[in-house]
């Protein structure tokens, strides 16, 4: 592809704007400043175009990586995160991503460049030939696709809207490359861009709802609230917490809502899980679905005689999406809006007086959880050798305590369970980890959006597998320079590495990797520092002289490579291991 075009031609009677002169144009005008890309045909100077008028351009080595950091950025800032990619192969890579930010509620657009339509429906054979709108449409909350310059305003302000209005999801925008060079006149183009007003408007809930909720609420003798991550996403932290404390109920963060009100506050019942979940007898969600994290609401997590029993609890559920409640079990007061508003609403409402809930109930939990943190603070005083998740995360943890506005980034299966138990977060959106899927691979795509959207200090905790699936981006994070401080905790292998072939034929076993590998050396072949460590003290060093530079930095911690289990904590969603003793 050619080099930097200029922005606008002149001929002897017009001045004339291009398709990609239009695309950058009103992203810009709709504020968007940040693409996460992968350049090549159609969309290479799309790239070069924006970079060059000002946008932040971030090229990546895998287009799997640039998505997952776009819906990252969707999730931090509200606004769609841009995912770009060129036809077919790059759509593809790009697509896990599209699906994950539907998923997991985040805004996102996928743009993709695409064939030439003739070719493409007539089947004959264009250069990366794919029907991707086609292919996106079951993965994304809206697609579209863009044929005429004239059209590019209303294709990204359609695109934008879909993606952070409601329920905020993943958008493809489909632009054939014969979009791009299309030129019109530039001040027609210019009007027919949209800046798109309130995109995504204050739902404000219902006042029977509202009331139906809180008189449920009141009535409880052992509630409990869960936040879920819309609630950290809705940015209603304040109002959240005031709401949490003047009920002065018990509440449960899920993982990425870890931090709306610091882990170490009073009513916080992480520690009490397993107790809360099956004992309380009325539970307000906010912004978190009743999906397999949360076993469904129902089963022996939630005190049900059998895995399909109905505990029962009442629930209140609030959440944007009208159709969220009765998705597993009945929902007795649902409340339906964005998580700002409902929450104003609850506290305006309260106004008139409000009990805390009996303190036979707030007594039990606290005992429960008191107990359970002393048994913890043993487990993380030890200091095993080798090294294992504990002790390693025992450093974790005050590091973090330390810089609470460092961004934690997550994945693994024992690195995740482990790390998300252990590691208290203080500050609201610090916690980003796998998510709703548990997926693999968001790992250094989640690190280089972080640190790209906040500045602030990224730290990943990473499971030597997870790493894998996205650990070339190192030389995305070195190329930067962005202060990332990525910590591999090492077992050798998925889950752990002490596995056996039982044939006695030289292949290893599936789930074991190279033993002792030094990822380090991947940070430093790009510029940045590598370290090795054995023990504790070793990380706790290194991990401060990398908060301390600011440098991207691969700390190696080796660990015991009998620490893991089979699945983490999800042992039990695995057939093979299920038919184990
Ligand atoms: P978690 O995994 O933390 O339990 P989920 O992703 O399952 O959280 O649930 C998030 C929920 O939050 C979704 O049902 C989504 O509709 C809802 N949600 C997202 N943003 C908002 C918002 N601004 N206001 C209200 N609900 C929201
Ligand atoms: N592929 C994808 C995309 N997502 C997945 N979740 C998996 C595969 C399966 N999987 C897990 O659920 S966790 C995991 C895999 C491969 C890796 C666990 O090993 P780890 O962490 O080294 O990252 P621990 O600490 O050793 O458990």
């Amino acid at each position: 592809m050619g080099t930097v075009e200029p922005q606008v031609a002149t001929t002897a009677e017009t001045v004339t704007a291009d398709g990609f002169q239009l695309v950058i144009d009103a992203l810009k005008l709709n504020g968007i400043d940040t693409i996460y890309a992968l350049p090549g045909i159609p969309i290479t100077d799309l790239t070069r175009r924006a970079q060059a008028d000002g946008v932040r351009v971030l090229s990546f080595r895998h287009e799997q990586n640039a998505g997952y950091a776009a819906s990252i950025a969707g999730f931090l800032t509200q606004k769609p995160g841009i995912c770009l990619t060129v036809s077919a192969p790059g759509f593809l890579n790009g697509l896990n991503a599209l699906a994950h930010a539907t998923t997991n509620c985040f805004p996102m657009i996928l743009i993709s460049g695409s064939s030439e339509r003739e070719i493409v429906d007539l089947q004959q054979g264009d250069y990366e030939e794919l029907d991707q709108l086609a292919i996106a449409k079951p993965l994304a909350k809206a697609a579209y696709r863009v044929l005429h310059a004239e059209d590019i305003g209303v294709g990204i302000a359609r695109a934008i809207r879909a993606a952070v209005s409601g329920r905020p999801g993943g958008v493809y925008l489909d632009l054939p490359a014969k979009l791009f060079p299309q030129s019109i006149d530039a001040e027609l183009g210019k009007k027919s861009l949209i800046k798109v007003v309130d995109a995504a408007p204050k739902q404000i809930p219902a006042p029977e709802a509202v009331r139906r909720a809180l008189d449920l609420l009141k009535g409880a003798k052992k509630p409990l609230i869960i936040l879920g991550k819309g609630a950290a996403y809705a940015q209603a932290d304040s109002e959240i917490r005031n709401f949490i404390e003047k009920t002065g109920i018990p509440y449960l963060p899920m993982s990425m809502a870890k931090g709306l009100l610091p882990d170490t506050h009073e009513q916080c019942a992480s520690a009490a899980r397993s107790f809360v979940l099956p004992g309380a007898d009325v539970v307000m969600l906010i912004g978190a679905r009743l999906n397999w994290l949360l076993s469904h609401g129902k089963g022996k997590t939630w005190g049900g005689k059998s895995a399909k029993d109905w505990g029962g609890q009442k629930f209140i559920q609030v959440d944007i999406s009208p159709q969220e409640a009765d998705s597993n079990v009945r929902i007795h007061a649902p409340v339906v809006g964005d998580i700002g508003s409902c929450v104003r609403a609850f506290l305006a409402e309260m106004q008139s007086g409000w009990a805390k809930p009996p303190a036979e109930w707030l007594n039990a939990v606290h005992d429960k959880k008191t107990g359970n943190i002393a048994k913890m603070a043993e487990t993380l005083a030890k200091n095993p050798s080798p090294m294992n998740f504990h002790s390693a995360l025992n450093v974790v943890r005050d590091i973090v305590r330390a810089n609470p506005d460092a961004i934690l980034v997550n994945e693994g299966a024992n690195a995740l369970d482990f790390t998300r138990s252990i590691v208290d977060m203080y500050k609201p959106r610090k916690r980003l980890d796998v998510g709703t899927w548990g997926i693999m691979g968001v790992g250094m795509g989640y690190c280089v959006a972080a640190a790209v959207t906040t500045n602030q200090q990224v730290i990943a905790i990473e499971g030597d597998s997870a790493f894998g699936f996205s650990g070339m981006e190192v030389e995305t994070i070195c190329r930067y320079n962005l202060p990332v401080c990525v910590v591999i905790l090492n077992n050798n292998g998925v889950y752990r590495g002490d596995e056996v072939n039982p044939t006695g034929r030289p292949d290893p076993a599936p789930l074991v990797f190279v033993k002792d590998a030094r990822y380090e050396k991947l940070m430093e072949a790009f510029g940045g520092v590598g370290v090795h460590v054995t023990t504790p003290a070793e990380l706790r060093k290194a991990m401060e002289q990398a908060l301390h530079s600011r440098r991207p930095t691969l700390i190696n911690a080796m660990i015991d490579e009998k620490a893991g289990t089979e699945s983490g904590r999800i042992t039990s969603l695995n057939p093979t291991a299920g038919k184990k003793k």
